[in-house]
């Protein structure tokens, strides 16, 4: 199994079930869970599962889901049917819940939502049990689920529950999110506690871009007796960033974070869509870009639970994944750039069959983001840092 051997001195756990691919929005829904069948294909045709403890998902309880959404809330997502759409009687809870075409009750959503959820929980339950260093469930990062509402292709805020779970054993963990969307849920879920510190880096247009949260000063409640003050750091982008600037913004807002909250646990969102040429996205990242920002998470030496996220393009979402799995089991030198003969859709990955195309070559998105605009959030984010530390 072309040499993929176990990374020396950690263990890493992946967590997946192929029922979670079986599930579908819709034919014209961008969001597509076949992308983690491509995937798969990838990180077995590499011999990674070698490297890895791998554990099949199991479905999170109603109970777990409820210590974070209300139990109205996830009533609703167990027994809704597709049919119900059109029934009156529903309409009311359906438009309450925001139920509608980013958010479309599809059949087997309940089975969906808890599968990813479990995935999730069971990754942070093996950290906090010291059965992992770093616990991996690509199916995971719906970061936009509210506790009592349905938002932008996510329904059960896995990455709350998994949090919740890591808060039970430490005193503070940190939440980085590189998908092209801000995390707003995440943020909300922990607005009012110092025990997390939120980082998203995100394409921010108030009027223009999902979900159109996530400025530069908007840092948690401004009240002096809340706890959860200062513990939200947004770093808001334009069209068309790159990797080198982005992994320098990345390493500048990350170094500063950690040494500031001394975090005991990180949990990292890796969505696809920050990636060149994504449907929805708007940045200029290659695979190797998006994957740097992984590799430097990991140099942090913390215990890490990784989780999937937005990426509308499914042959670059398994790209980046699967990159991103062989730099945390320590093998991204052992991987051979040229897809394996043996990946089935390998046709997917034509024409050049490569691990790492040049994304931003392809579909070239002018970059707004001028050195002074980056210099400047560095330092008002090392300033707000400052500020947190009270
Ligand atoms: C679609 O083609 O910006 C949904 C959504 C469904 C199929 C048929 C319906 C056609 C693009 C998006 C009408 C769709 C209208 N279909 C959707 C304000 C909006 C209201 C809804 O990566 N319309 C809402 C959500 C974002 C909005 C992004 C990112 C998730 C994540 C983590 C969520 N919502 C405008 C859009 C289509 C669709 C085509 C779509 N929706 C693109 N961007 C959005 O952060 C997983
Ligand atoms: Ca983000
Ligand atoms: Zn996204």
């Amino acid at each position: 199994h072309n040499g993929i051997t176990r990374p020396k001195g950690y263990t890493v756990s992946y967590h997946a079930n192929p029922a979670v691919e079986a599930h579908h929005f819709g034919s014209s829904h961008p969001m597509k869970p076949w992308r983690l069948v491509l995937t798969k294909e990838l990180v077995l045709a590499y011999g990674m599962h070698h490297a890895m403890d791998l554990y099949l998902s199991r479905a999170a309880t109603f109970e777990e889901m409820a210590e974070f959404h209300t139990e109205d809330y996830l009533e609703f997502l167990r027994q809704v049917i597709p049919a119900d759409m059109e029934a009156a009687e529903q309409s009311d809870r359906i438009a309450s819940y925001n139920i509608g075409d980013d958010c479309p009750i599809f059949d087997g959503l309940f089975n969906y939502c808890s599968l990813y959820a479990g995935g999730t929980v069971d990754a942070a339950r093996k950290l906090v049990n010291n059965q992992a260093d770093i616990a991996i469930n690509w199916s995971g990062g719906l970061h936009h689920a509210k506790k009592t509402e349905a938002s932008g292709f996510c329904y059960v805020n896995d990455i709350v529950l998994g949090i919740l779970q890591l808060l039970r054993f430490h005193p503070r963990v940190m939440y980085i999110d590189i998908d092209v969307h801000h995390g707003d849920g995440v943020e909300q879920a922990f607005w009012s506690t110092d025990r997390v510190l939120t980082v998203s880096f995100h394409k921010y247009d108030k009027d223009n871009f999902f979900p159109g949260t996530g400025a530069l000063d908007s840092n948690g409640p401004s009240h002096p007796l809340n706890p959860g003050s200062r513990h939200a750091i947004n770093v808001p982008l334009n069209d068309g960033i790159e990797d080198g600037d982005y992994l320098q913004l990345f390493k500048a807002v990350i170094s500063s974070c950690v040494e500031t909250y001394n975090p005991g646990a990180i949990v990292l969102q890796c969505g696809a869509d920050s990636l060149g040429c994504d449907r929805l996205g708007c940045f200029n990242l290659n695979v190797t870009g998006h994957g740097a920002c992984v590799a430097y998470t990991k140099t942090l030496g913390l215990p890490m639970l990784v989780v999937g996220g937005g990426g509308y393009t499914p042959r670059n979402v398994s790209r980046a994944w699967a990159h991103e799995t062989s730099i945390l089991i320590d093998a991204a030198d052992k991987i051979d750039p040229n897809i394996p003969d043996t990946v089935t859709f390998r046709n997917q990955f034509a024409p050049d069959y490569s691990l790492f195309p040049p994304l931003s070559e392809m579909r070239k998105i002018e970059n707004k983001n001028s050195k002074q605009y980056l210099n400047n959030l560095v330092a008002t984010i090392r300033e707000q840092l400052r500020y947190m530390q009270g």
